[in-house]
């Protein structure tokens, strides 16, 4: 089985990229790179750059993955920023933020980064459309899931393998493992 490096810090994440990629037919390894995450507004820009940096580093093939969530009434705040605004304000907080806005409109998306010692990076992106749910439901996945309604159970709601099949990070990943 052809093996993938995949350079994280997010247990969740390595989880859920050894089950989508298993499915096509890749192995997936992790690896500790911590690479400084560049300040951009966009998700290619880090992914790229943090799949360049790890591969310089460690002269291997390196796969990363950056996400957010983009809400459409907020112009796509927290995006880029997601994982600060969740350590600092929590999904009660970003609800918060949301009360009594109708448009409850949201993109989950990931960039998938790849890149080869001394190549170019390459980046493949996934989305999936939602809305922010009034409160927080379901104990599944991690992160926003349990605040992102995919159309009438949250992301927390659903098991592993539904998520997998329908969300950014699956839809990411198999068109990586497709193009490789
Ligand atoms: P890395 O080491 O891979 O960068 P990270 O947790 O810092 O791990 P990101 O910057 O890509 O990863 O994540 C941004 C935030 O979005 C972070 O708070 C995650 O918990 C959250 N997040 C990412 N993917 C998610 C998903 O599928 N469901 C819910 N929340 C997610």
């Amino acid at each position: 089985m052809h093996k993938i490096h995949f350079a994280t810090s997010n247990a969740h994440k390595l989880k859920e990229a050894r089950n989508i990629l298993d499915t096509v037919g890749y192995e997936v390894e992790h690896i500790d790179c911590d690479y400084p995450e560049l300040q951009a507004d966009d998700l290619e820009t880090i992914s790229a750059y943090g799949a360049q940096w790890c591969a310089r580093k460690l002269d291997k093939p390196v796969m990363v993955d950056d996400s957010g969530i983009f809400i459409e009434a907020l112009n796509g705040f927290p995006g880029p920023y997601s994982r600060y605004v969740e350590d600092h304000l929590g999904n009660r907080n970003v609800l918060k933020l949301m009360e009594g806005v109708a448009n409850r409109k949201a993109v989950f998306m990931t960039v998938v980064g790849y890149c080869e010692p001394g190549c170019e990076p390459h980046t493949f992106t996934g989305e999936v459309e939602g809305n922010i749910a009034i409160e927080e439901r379901g104990m599944n996945g991690f992160g926003y899931d349990p605040i992102f309604l995919y159309n009438d159970r949250t992301f927390g709601e659903l098991q592993d393998h539904e998520k997998n099949r329908i969300s950014h990070r699956g839809n990411a990943m198999r068109k990586f493992a497709g193009w490789l």
